[in-house]
């Protein structure tokens, strides 16, 4: 099942969730609030994310070996917190003037505080990222996380840890989508490489950071 809306919000302040259906209906809550940026803010806020941010290698572990990925990463929050995936430890940087910003106005759609964004940089549809939940121990449990897209529009996928059912949604330029609740306890999500996408995307997850100062 594939799920698209072409709500274009040039301003959008916060809207009640449920004017946006939870597009999981078991064991989830999956809004995705369409494009909350327009056409031309994403793409300043591409170049200027693609220029300003501190881009690092990624790790990852590929049958038990440590690899860098092609994909880039970013850790930025309100503090320098430790978040620990993939056997790695990051340290996140101050926000810079752009991400305050941007946090903002994520905070306002949604309706949820955030103090801390994992960020991605894809530079074409050949570099994805595996099956996963965010439920690491640096994490709020349940907490709400936004994610982002700036640049090319990619596929993105969820998987039932039990019933492995499918449910795919695509991301625009632009576009906010948010997962809380239960979802990352029951649900697995990817961003499953393509041939079909030449041009690089900047996602950005903005996460909540627990006892840490
Ligand atoms: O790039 C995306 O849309 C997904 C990123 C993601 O799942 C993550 O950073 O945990
Ligand atoms: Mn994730």
């Amino acid at each position: 099942m594939t799920i698209q809306n072409k709500h274009v919000t040039q301003d959008m302040f916060h809207v009640p969730s449920e004017t946006f259906p939870n597009i999981i209906s078991k064991d989830a809550l999956v809004h995705y609030y369409g494009i909350v940026f327009s056409q031309r803010s994403s793409n300043a806020c591409f170049n200027e994310l693609l220029n300003g941010i501190s881009w690092q290698q990624d790790q990852a572990i590929i049958f038990g070996k440590n690899i860098n990925t092609k994909r880039k990463v970013a850790w930025y929050g309100s503090s320098a917190y430790k978040y620990t995936y993939s056997n790695t430890t990051k340290l996140a940087l101050p926000w810079t003037p752009l991400l305050l910003q941007i946090k903002g106005k994520v905070e306002q759609v949604t309706g949820e505080t955030f103090n801390a964004c994992l960020m991605n940089l894809y530079h074409d549809g050949s570099e994805g990222m595996a099956w996963h939940s965010d439920a690491e121990k640096d994490l709020k449990p349940n907490g709400a996380i936004a994610s982002l897209t700036f640049g090319a529009e990619r596929k993105f996928s969820f998987k039932h840890k039990v019933t492995q059912e499918k449910i795919d949604v695509l991301l625009e330029n632009g576009s906010l989508l948010m997962m809380a609740g239960p979802t990352q306890t029951h649900w697995m999500h990817r961003l499953p490489p393509t041939t079909k996408v030449s041009s690089p995307r900047i996602n950005l997850t903005f996460r909540t950071i627990i006892n840490q100062c």
